[in-house]
């Protein structure tokens, strides 16, 4: 069980399709646990994608990741075009409990506009880290060209040493600035 629900709830201007809402469904296991962020953006979704949907350049909109680059799999040595199996290495500023991260592309769906990455190594303490970001259409106001909401949801391991819910307060803290940077920058991208 997961808040993928209670997000779902929060965000009751957009109606999600059963096949997009079903990535936001993850399976918690014993020391592991979930949660969702919602974000409204005031730009075309279209904008919104745009930036999500780039991969190898996470730090468009993450404030803190220093640098990116692809490594391994799929769509490296190719001319970078993106595809599952695309893996990143992401390094990280200075002032988190963490130097680096290996991320993996599980889900990239341009038509859906669903992203998945997965935490395959790293120096950090977020071991399994998994999240589903989905961009979704909301009813346009005419003087912003558009609206969308970002809804992002992820599952991890529970560092040892920590519970559940601390667990989920820091991971929500850096999700919820990232999708606010994100909203700043589809929001500068549209005008
Ligand atoms: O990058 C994301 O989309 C989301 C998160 C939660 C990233 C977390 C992080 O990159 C740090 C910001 C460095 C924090 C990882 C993998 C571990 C951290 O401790």
């Amino acid at each position: 069980g997961c808040g993928w629900k209670a997000a779902a709830r929060a965000a009751s201007c957009v109606a999600v399709p059963v096949e997009v809402a079903r990535h936001h469904e993850h399976a918690a296991g014993a020391g592991q646990c979930c949660s969702a962020v919602v974000q409204a953006i005031e730009a075309p979704v279209d904008a919104v994608w745009a930036v999500v949907r780039r991969f190898d350049r996470p730090q468009a909109y993450k404030n803190f990741i220093r640098s990116c680059r692809l490594v391994d799999g799929h769509g490296h040595g190719d001319g970078g075009a993106l595809a599952v199996g695309s893996v990143r290495e992401v390094k990280v500023v200075s002032g988190l409990p963490a130097t680096s991260s290996r991320e993996r592309l599980e889900i990239l769906d341009d038509e859906r506009r669903v992203l998945s990455f997965r935490v395959v190594g790293g120096e950090h303490r977020l071991s399994n880290y998994r999240s589903v970001t989905t961009v979704h259409e909301t009813a346009s106001a005419p003087a912003t060209g558009g609206g969308a909401v970002v809804v992002e949801s992820y599952v991890v391991d529970v560092p040892p040493g920590n519970t559940a819910d601390e667990t989920r307060t820091f991971v929500d803290t850096i999700v919820r600035c990232n999708l606010q940077s994100l909203a700043r920058t589809a929001q500068q991208l549209a005008l």
